[in-house]
């Protein structure tokens, strides 16, 4: 067991009476990608999300084209760039396809950008708005670690499809959903040694506070090789855990995340569904590749977990993972890298009562990572 809370003043991140940075959600996640037009088919495709907006050549940009997707509450924007050089093909020359901006609705965007940049964040974009037929959208930003930034949406009367500068996009392909809700947390890798220091930048700069949870103690095991804490903000809807590597019997898989992304960024996306024995049924149909766990996890999980509503049999045939908090319980798969370079993947989680994050499968999960690492080399 090895936990370091001595540089994180839990006292100091307790949420505080006025919430200075209230945020409504997740507005939308965007990738940096080489081939935004294909990127998008796969999210379709294999994922269900729907096609809602296009800005490209035919709506007047130049250097750029984005597709907006969206699956419920989850909205993903795919971003490549039209021309040689520039910051994109730099951001995807340096870390191949990855998380840009993690976007968060607000009702404010400019006191949201004052707040966090007098307490300190790194400015990306200073507040600006811009508008359209359909009404008017502020933007603001600030970076956070590796070369990942969040930007502020404010769009209280905007009506179009998604902000100013996009058009509607309407094609006759339009798979149908795979049950995806909304986006439960999201995870970033940060290097060696900076787990605290990134955590005291959602404290101080952002008003989070580290969610005290069953998983808090001991995660870092002799099959983990990393350490993790989760910071959540004032109402709870946006939860950041951050890892970083620890030294372990293996190389650390957010070492090899590291290495190959070249810095800190994006581990995973946590998708909710409600059923996820539907999702991941549909998910796999549909050619999306997930981790796998020896049967043998099976058969002593119920005893670890107690009674569920579900039946084992489809969870164990779908490999999907059990867990169990003092609040209830939670069902989680994890793909593999969604990239060629072994970085981004995605989570399957449906909570029912539960608000940990699955410590419970740690062991299973992480050989079943290692195996993967073992088959790549990078082990
Ligand atoms: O978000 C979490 O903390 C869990 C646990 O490579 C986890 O999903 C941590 C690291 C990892 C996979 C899952
Ligand atoms: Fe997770």
């Amino acid at each position: 067991m090895k936990t370091d809370n001595t540089s994180l003043n839990l006292e100091k991140t307790v949420p505080q009476a006025e919430d200075f940075l209230p945020i409504l959600g997740t507005d939308y996640v965007e990738l940096y990608v080489g081939n935004a037009k294909q990127a998008a088919h796969y999210y379709q495709a294999a994922w269900g999300f729907r096609p809602v907006a296009y800005a490209g050549l035919e709506t007047g940009m130049k250097d750029r084209v984005s597709y907006v997707l969206q699956q419920d509450k989850i909205r993903l924007v795919l971003t490549s760039p039209l021309q040689s050089g520039g910051d994109i093909n730099r951001h995807i020359n340096e870390h191949g396809d990855g998380v840009k901006v993690v976007a968060l609705w607000v009702d404010d965007a400019t006191k949201s950008y004052k707040e966090t940049t007098g307490r300190g964040a790194e400015s990306y974009l200073k507040p600006k708005t811009i508008e359209d037929d359909y009404g008017k959208v502020v933007l603001s930003g600030i970076h956070t670690y590796g070369e990942t930034v969040h930007i502020f949406v404010e769009r209280k009367d905007y009506t179009g499809a998604f902000m100013p500068g996009f058009k509607a996009w309407n094609p006759p392909y339009q798979p149908g959903s795979t049950g995806l809700k909304y986006i439960d947390h999201m995870v970033g890798n940060v290097g060696w040694n900076e787990m605290n220091k990134w955590c005291e930048f959602y404290a101080k700069v952002m008003g989070f506070a580290q969610m005290i949870s069953f998983d808090d103690k001991d995660i870092s095991t002799e099959y983990t090789a990393l350490m993790s804490k989760v910071m959540s903000n004032g109402n709870g809807r946006i939860k950041f855990p951050i890892n970083e590597p620890a030294e372990g019997r293996k190389k650390s898989q957010i070492e090899e995340y590291i290495d190959f992304y070249n810095g800190a960024g994006v581990q995973h996306i946590a998708v909710a569904t409600d059923n996820i024995i539907e999702t991941v049924t549909q998910l796999r149909d549909r050619g999306v590749e997930f981790l796998n766990v020896p049967e043998t996890y099976y058969e002593t999980v119920l005893d670890r977990v107690g009674e569920i509503d579900e039946d084992l049999a489809p969870l164990k045939d779908l490999n999907i993972l059990i867990d169990r908090d003092d609040e209830g319980y939670l069902l989680q798969i994890f793909t593999k890298p969604i990239l060629d370079r072994p970085t981004m993947f995605f989570e399957i989680i449906q909570r029912k009562g539960a608000q940990s994050f699955g410590k419970g499968n740690f062991k299973a999960l992480f050989e079943a990572i290692e195996r993967e690492q073992e088959l790549r080399g990078t082990l």
